[in-house]
């Protein structure tokens, strides 16, 4: 073993983190949650070009995943979702009645993994605390150490990008800060009740169909979709949650390619 001193242990992780916390200032897509949704959505926009920096508040990106269901670390796909499945070398099992099974910890290990080797910087232990809007449109994200957010007083900094992606999950946490201002009234984050109650088929169709754009600059993608706009939940069924990720990257690689000058932040 080469003789090493702890000193440039720490200088090179710091060094190299700092790197990595400066590109991050500004990207073209800023995806908040490193759920199935955002992981999916930052994989496909790398491949698409952009540049991509996605904050996860937990020690451990993957979010709903691990677990299954009821603690079973089994989770149960539709046939649509194959190609995504395919695209991140994920093992998948044919079952009876059309539906497939896949291990969660294989399938949050290999979308933690192939999205950060395709390029995404992701980093863990940062918590979205607010959101930034310029000129009516949602320019950033307002961010703390985990740990210390919520905790100390101290303040957050900011990250900027041409579009930012709710993909927090149940919590819906960046949309929430749209709605309990009244920001965007026109949006369709108004006038329903929010998550609904089990309803897998419908749930799973809503996901994918409504994910996009619900104001200038903020898109939603996942289980956020279902609690921004109120649509059913589903359980352990991930189809879903893997197609509004790769509809949300062809959405928002479609816009900032049709009107780059137009989406500037500062
Ligand atoms: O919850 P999560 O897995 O959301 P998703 O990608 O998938 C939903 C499914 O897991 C499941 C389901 C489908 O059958 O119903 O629930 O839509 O991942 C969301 C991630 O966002 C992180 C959170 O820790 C999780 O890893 N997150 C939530 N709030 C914040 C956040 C925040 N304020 N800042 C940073 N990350």
């Amino acid at each position: 073993m080469s003789r090493i001193q702890e000193t440039e242990i720490t200088r090179t992780i710091m060094s190299s983190y700092h790197d990595k916390l400066l590109g991050s200032v500004l990207s073209d897509v800023l995806v908040v949650g490193a759920g199935p949704a955002g992981l999916v959505a930052g994989f496909y926009l790398t491949k698409l070009g952009f540049k991509v920096t996605m904050v996860e508040r937990c020690l451990a990106p993957g979010g709903g995943i691990w677990g299954g269901g009821m603690a079973m670390n089994e989770v149960a796909f539709q046939e649509e979702a194959l190609p995504v499945l395919v695209d991140f070398g994920i093992r998948h099992e044919r079952q009876p009645e059309g539906l497939y099974t896949v291990d969660s910890v294989e399938l949050a290990s290999a979308l933690i993994l192939k999205a950060i080797q395709a390029g995404v910087t992701l980093l863990n232990l940062v918590t979205l605390e607010d959101i930034g809007i310029h000129h009516n449109r949602v320019t950033g994200i307002v961010v703390n150490r985990t740990g210390i957010s919520g905790a100390l007083h101290v303040d957050p900094l900011t990250f900027s990008a041409k579009a930012i992606l709710d993909a927090t999950g149940h919590e819906a946490t960046v949309i929430e800060k749209v709605r309990r201002r009244g920001l965007f009234p026109d949006s369709p984050l108004y006038g329903h009740a929010g998550e609904g109650p089990m309803d897998a088929a419908t749930a799973e169709a809503f996901v994918v169909e409504r994910t996009g754009e619900v104001c200038p600059g903020l898109w939603v993608a996942g289980m956020s979709v279902n609690a921004a706009i109120g649509g059913p939940r589903m359980g352990p069924i991930f189809g879903g949650m893997l197609l509004s990720g790769k509809r949300a990257a062809e959405l928002i690689s479609a816009t900032l390619k049709q009107a780059p000058q137009q989406v500037s932040c500062t």
